[in-house]
């Protein structure tokens, strides 16, 4: 299988070359997608063998991921990973997920903050939670961890962002929503949360994107006329771990 590693980055002129460096010796197609950066993120990267996309102006988190799947698509990829900029994800689990993604080709992986999770600010660990409950609900089958960006989508999901408007962080949530209407259940890697001292503030929103992941998600339930069924699916079903390779 052909993959492609899309990552979007807003001003990460401190870590995106380290992090490249590290991954331009694997087999992918990296795409890196600009949200009009102003601190030369681009420029840093200039010498290195990856595609780039640049927005004008910041357009938000999954604008740019859609941008860079559409442009993974184009390129012919089967599978493609996304990753964060900022050094939270490690590139020593991308061989965990991509062996994943061979196990289950019909899956989305979510690469879950599990490990270490102690690390994670308390009031972003809860919204998380709550976030995972309710998106649970809306796709009919448990999720952990769906504030992740390290995942990696198959071909088909993966064109299911052309149906997801969102452009902020809440398209992460769209797409696990749309994907679970079209039958594209999910499976687990989990790997550690890194929170370094010194590591720059997160451009997550607490309140407002909180409350834009909110009304997406109930929005979604309401408009499915309250979902019940999913709920009742959902008793005693557990989130599924892919087995290491
Ligand atoms: N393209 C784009 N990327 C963003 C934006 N906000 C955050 N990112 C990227 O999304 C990733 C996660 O953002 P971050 O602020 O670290 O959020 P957190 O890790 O979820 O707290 C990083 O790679 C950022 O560079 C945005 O407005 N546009
Ligand atoms: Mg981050």
């Amino acid at each position: 299988m052909k993959f492609a590693l899309v990552i979007p980055a807003l001003n990460e002129v401190a870590t995106l070359r380290s992090l490249l460096l590290e991954i331009t010796t694997m087999d992918l197609e990296v795409i890196v997608v600009d949200d009009g950066s102003t601190d030369g993120t681009l420029e840093s990267i200039a010498d290195l063998p990856v595609r780039t996309l640049r927005h004008a102006q910041r357009q938000g988190k999954g604008a740019a991921l859609h941008d860079g799947l559409a442009l993974a698509l184009s390129l012919g990829a089967d599978g493609v990973m996304t990753m964060d900029a900022d050094g939270q994800h490690s590139p020593g689990d991308i061989a965990r997920l991509l062996a994943a993604a061979r196990q289950h080709p019909d899956r989305i992986v979510i690469g879950a903050r599990l490990i270490g999770r102690e690390h994670q600010p308390a009031s972003r660990r809860r919204a998380n939670a709550v976030a995972d409950w309710f998106l649970s609900w809306a796709c009919g089958h448990p999720l952990v961890d769906t504030q992740s960006g390290h995942r990696v989508y198959p071909r088909r999901a993966a064109a299911l962002a052309r149906a997801c408007p969102a452009s902020g962080f809440d398209f992460e949530a769209e797409i696990l929503i749309e994907a679970a209407a079209q039958g594209i259940n999910t499976v687990v890697v989990p790997i550690e949360a890194r929170y370094a001292p010194g590591l720059r503030p997160s451009h997550f929103a607490p309140v407002a994107d909180v409350l834009r992941i909110t009304r997406l998600v109930a929005g979604r339930i309401l408009r499915g006329g309250l979902m019940l069924d999913h709920l009742w699916r959902l008793r005693g079903q557990h989130v599924e771990i892919a087995s290491p390779p």
